[in-house]
């Protein structure tokens, strides 16, 4: 970078942070931007930045009236979900990276990256964007800083995180700590050359170097490897800050229930990509009287209370749900929030009315749309019209059925503790925990059918302990370990209980053997009722399962015998099962915490085999 324009750097930076300050020069220097641009986050350069977006050819604004202040943007076909292959976890040591990630020795690694940005955002403007994760009236607010040199991603960051100078200010007030990160499509425009509507190469880069606690992203600019508030910060580098300060980061929802007597519980729970988060958060209860409010949908950041009480806080702002699936039918409280506006979509299909739509979003089929490829699309086209990792990015209040306590810095007790996947078979839809270690084991096990939310195949069954396979920042067995300590720090009278659920076990006939959606309530029932010491189960070898008829299925077409075959324990199956995990837990080799190989012992035993 020239004298004048390193000059400008300093001189426009509306900020007295002196390590900011620094940073950003520094960064300016090694990718060489046409010009430096500070984020505030107004509406108006907001629309500035849409309007820019439209004319390059990257947003399509769609029809106001039907959907306001809201855009639709087509990503290269070869850029449409989180690249976990191309994701790197750089620590000191190969060892604290451990065996779920891919690691690089930081040395190495920077000086690679160095090579990547070098005059990376020639002919781009460079953006800083301040953030905050979480409320910025915490206690101690979660700063960050991501410099990117894709408007999109500026307009994505605003929905998806609180931006702009009312965090600068506060950053600064403390010179605070923040969380540097650093983002580039990776094409560089030459004088004279013409941009494409988005921009990505295909080499790709996710790195984060979790002693520095810093991020450096190449190449793409789709969700999780571009949004760098939200999988990279707010899970991979929080859950080493977790793990340093005692508490707890997590891909979790976080729904409140209030019973009919007016009681109120909340329940976090991990599912992994695609397998039902947004759609729990968003829960319409089938039954009577239950009442259920919205406090997060993909990220849970809990900390133990002055009571040793577990305290979950969601540090988004915003949804970035999967698009195909959410419907009128399945989740009408997403919907309406989308029909608001202010949102982005990403890789749908569009209407001739210039709306959108996506499989599962309306039970009768346009007859004709666009597809996300740009394409004629009719109904007998044969392919989906919309990406099956299509997104919409909404702002988080528009949801009318979003708690009060979103709001809270201190967060909301966590009552209960569900892990989740997606299985044809095994498990059943709902296990009680014998115990938190037993919890953890079942956490630790979690396993479910890959889907299109990462590059690869789908469909595959893969252990993903806690849903966090693709976003634990250290080594996985001392991630379990961690999670085992909390027992000792919590309140033990105040620990949430934990289950294990599976929406998407199938009958021998091949169907759902579960409703799902809204009926899911009737799960949570059972669940905050067994709190509650008022429902019954069964002891099985993996755990409590509902009897027949202590799940509620008043206005449902199911009998308790359909409930059984939803909750079976079969031994055929689950001697596969042990195999698979005697498998898995291998794979940690010595830093499998003592505790969770009792725990499978223990159930080999009962299992008789
Ligand atoms: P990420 O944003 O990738 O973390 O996904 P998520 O966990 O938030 O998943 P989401 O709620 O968006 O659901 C993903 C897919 O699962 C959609 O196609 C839904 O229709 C489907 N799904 C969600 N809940 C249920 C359920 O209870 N039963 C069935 N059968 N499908 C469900
Ligand atoms: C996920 O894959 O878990 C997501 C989408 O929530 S992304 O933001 O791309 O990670
Ligand atoms: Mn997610």
């Amino acid at each position: 970078m020239s004298e004048s324009s390193d000059q400008q750097v300093i001189e426009a930076a509306p900020t007295t942070h002196a390590k900011l300050v620094a940073w950003v020069r520094e960064v300016a220097e090694l990718t060489q931007p046409d010009q430096v641009y500070w984020v505030d986050g107004s509406q108006e350069e907001n629309d500035r930045l849409a309007a820019e977006l439209v004319a390059a050819g990257t947003l399509k604004p769609l029809n106001q009236e039907k959907f306001p202040n809201s855009f639709a943007a087509f990503s290269d076909p070869k850029d449409v979900a989180r690249v976990e292959e191309r994701t790197f976890i750089c620590s000191e040591n190969k060892r604290d990276a451990g065996f779920t990630n891919n690691w690089m020795d930081p040395a190495e690694m920077k000086a690679k990256l160095n090579g990547l940005f070098a005059g990376t955002m020639r002919g781009r403007t460079m953006y800083v964007i301040p953030f905050v994760m979480g409320p910025l009236d915490a206690e101690h607010p979660q700063f960050g800083v991501e410099v990117t040199d894709s408007a999109y991603v500026v307009t994505s960051m605003r929905i998806m995180a609180r931006i702009g100078d009312d965090v600068l200010r506060k950053m600064e007030a403390t010179e605070a700590f923040f969380v540097p990160a650093v983002h580039s499509v990776g094409v560089p425009i030459a004088e004279g050359e013409a941009d494409v509507a988005w921009p990505c190469n295909e080499d790709k880069w996710i790195v984060h170097f979790p002693e520095e606690r810093s991020i450096w992203s190449f190449g793409s600019g789709y969700g999780g490897n571009a949004l760098l508030g939200k999988k990279c910060y707010a899970l991979r580098i929080a859950s080493v800050m977790a793990r340093d300060e005692g508490w707890l980061a997590e891909h979790m929802l976080i729904l409140k229930l209030t019973n009919p007597e007016g009681k109120s519980y909340n329940v976090a729970a991990a599912f992994p990509s695609a397998c039902g988060k947004t759609n729990l958060a968003l829960l319409d209860p089938t039954i009577e009287g239950w009442k259920a409010e919205t406090l997060g949908d993909d990220i849970n950041w809990m900390r133990i209370g002055k009571e040793g009480e577990l305290r979950g806080v969601n540090p988004e702002y915003g949804l970035f749900g999967v698009a195909p699936g959410t419907g009128w039918s399945t989740n009408p409280n997403a919907m309406r929030a989308i029909a608001k506006g202010n949102s982005i979509f990403t890789n749908v299909a569009l209407t001739d009315d210039g709306g959108v739509w996506w499989e599962g979003m309306t039970d009768e089929v346009p007859a004709h749309l666009t597809d996300w490829l740009g394409n004629d699309w009719t109904p007998e086209s044969g392919r989906p019209a919309a990406h099956p990792n299509s997104r919409f990015c909404t702002p988080i209040d528009q949801i009318d059925m979003l708690s009060p306590e979103y709001y809270s810095p201190e967060g909301v007790e966590i009552h209960a503790i569900l892990f989740g996947g997606r299985r044809k078979t095994t498990i059943p839809l709902v296990t009680e925990a014998r115990s938190w270690t037993n919890g953890i084991f079942m956490g630790s096990t979690l396993s479910s059918e890959t889907t299109a939310a990462a590059a690869g195949a789908v469909g595959v069954v893969r252990r993903d302990p806690m849903a966090m396979l693709p976003f634990i920042g250290y080594d996985a067995g001392d991630y379990l370990n961690h999670w085992d300590s909390i027992e000792a720090k919590a309140n033990p009278a105040r620990l949430p209980k934990i289950f294990l659920v599976n929406w998407f076990r199938r009958t021998p006939e091949g169907g759902f053997a579960w409703p799902g959606f809204g009926d899911n309530s009737r799960v949570l029932k059972w669940a905050i009722d067994r709190i509650e010491g008022k429902a019954e189960a069964r002891e099985t070898a993996i755990g409590f399962v509902p009897t027949g008829d202590s799940i509620d299925l008043t206005g449902l077409d199911m009998t308790p015998a359909d409930v059984e075959v939803a909750v079976k324990v079969d031994a055929g199956e689950w001697a596969t099962e042990l195999a698979s995990i005697e498998e898995w837990y291998a794979k940690f080799g010595d830093s499998l915490p003592q505790s969770l190989r009792n725990e499978f012992n223990g159930l080999k035993e009962r299992l008789g085999a």
